[in-house]
């Protein structure tokens, strides 16, 4: 951290040090803290999943993206089933470009390993698409087997894409739903038991093993990862000169599955599920230690109504569409029990919340505060306390799933390409001022 002034100019930091230029507008920061503008690095706005679409759109999601500081988010295509994902992409496109708020870039999700999706990796990253998402959940919908898994990977590894990979063994947790149903076990906690920390742990392991056959030019990136052991698996491949990263959400690092019991258990239905506390202790661990690489919130907003599936009372837990808001809540997290407990260093939150997922996604000009690079700043009061209500968050519904904590490190002021976007929670752009940001694969 550095006391210095900050010149912005053409939407771009122009110079850093002691600067007595005159400027259109002068903002005094004395006893704040600047940062880059986040890059969320994983995003599901207007994602139609499980039967619904969820209630963040384009405008809601980025909305809810500036008032957290994050000044791009990178969202994923989803092609409908047998849709080319290149239509998927130009759907995409449509959907962003007239209501963003923020920046924003892309993954594309590949629903299948046929011919038509390997063909549209290239001219998919000749668009700008660089990281395609692969599952190894959720069987007749998004599940690839382990052929396709690996045919996959290979194709994008060969034009020098990320594989993305959503690592759960969606065959045992299809297995656990039935028999833990069967026992009448319906309640929301009982999603964690269908999904317990094993079955994350074997499809990394898989993965990852997959992936080493293919070579040291895959670039494999865990997405969500929630234990430890999944980061300890990927580091050990890294040791090997693997490329492999881990990526994790904030809200694996606050809550354990006991949140699945409360009242709003449904609400922390997400997949994989909340942990215990011996994985939260062990993730900020590795985060300390620089082992996982990007944070990003999984941003995947359901009402009330539709999380209950516009039922009085709550629906067997695997019917409850999985999904957190996250996105308008990293920075405070990460600022509250990260850096102000002593957990991580301002440097290493930079890191994973900006810095990291710029290189990994090819953001050229993001992620730094250096001359040359676009004007996205965050600014936080450090000591200002806030209590969190869904009142002053932006997404579209009526909770929070972090209402009532009191954190700090909510910004004051949000700056895009030099423009404030966001002062004290107003957001002051409009739909469609934001732009598409291509990822570039490094030479
Ligand atoms: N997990 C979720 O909780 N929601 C969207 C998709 C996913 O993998
Ligand atoms: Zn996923
Ligand atoms: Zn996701």
């Amino acid at each position: 951290m550095v006391k210095k002034d900050l010149y912005i100019r053409d939407g771009k930091v122009s110079k850093i040090g002691d600067i007595n230029e005159k400027a259109d507008e002068v903002i005094d920061a004395s006893g704040k803290l600047i940062l880059p503008g986040l890059i969320d690095g994983h995003t599901h706005m207007d994602f139609p999943f499980m039967s619904e679409v969820t209630a963040d759109d384009f405008y809601y999601g980025t909305m809810a993206a500036l008032g957290g500081g994050v000044t791009t988010i990178v969202d994923f295509i989803t092609p409908s089933k047998g849709e080319n994902p290149l239509d998927a992409y130009e759907r995409w496109r449509k959907k962003a470009d007239p209501k963003v708020v923020s920046d924003y870039s892309l993954h594309c999700i590949l629903r299948s390993g046929d011919k038509t999706s390997l063909d549209a990796v290239k001219p998919l990253i000749d668009r700008g698409v660089i990281s395609f998402k692969l599952f190894m959940a959720y069987k007749n919908e998004l599940l690839l087997d382990d052929e396709s898994l690996y045919d996959a990977i290979k194709e994008i590894a060969r034009h020098g894409g990320v594989t993305a990979i959503h690592a759960e063994n969606g065959a045992i947790v299809d297995k656990r739903t039935e028999e833990l149903l069967a026992d009448g076990k319906i309640d929301p906690v009982y999603h964690y038991f269908s999904r317990p920390e094993i079955v994350e742990i074997e499809a990394a392991n898989r993965i990852a093993a997959i992936a080493s056959m293919i070579g040291r030019d895959v670039t494999l990136y865990m997405v969500h990862t929630s234990t430890y052991e999944s980061v300890d698996i990927f580091r050990e491949y890294r040791k090997k000169g693997y490329k492999f990263y881990n990526e994790t959400t904030p809200n694996y690092l606050t809550y354990d599955y006991s949140v699945l019991e409360g009242e709003y258990g449904y609400r922390y239905i997400m997949s994989p599920p909340f942990r215990t506390q011996a994985e939260i202790d062990g993730l900020w661990s590795r985060l300390a230690m620089d082992e996982i690489y990007v944070m990003g919130s999984d941003h995947c907003v359901y009402s009330d109504e539709q999380k209950k599936r516009y039922m009085d009372k709550v629906p067997p837990f695997n019917e409850v569409p999985n999904g957190t808001p996250g996105t308008e809540t990293i920075l405070p997290l990460l600022f509250t029990n990260g850096y102000m407990k002593g957990k991580i260093s301002m440097e290493q939150l930079v890191s994973v919340s900006s810095t990291n997922p710029a290189k990994l996604f090819g953001l050229k000009n993001k992620g730094n505060l250096l001359p040359g690079y676009d004007a996205d700043i965050v600014i936080i009061d450090p000591k200002k306390e806030f209590t969190v209500s869904y009142k002053m968050l932006h997404s579209n519904i009526k909770y929070s799933i972090f209402e009532g904590e009191k954190l700090y490190g909510f910004p004051e002021i949000t700056i895009l390409k030099g423009k404030k976007v966001m002062e004290n929670g107003r957001i002051l752009a409009s739909a469609g001022s934001g732009k598409y940001v291509p990822g570039e694969i490094s030479k």
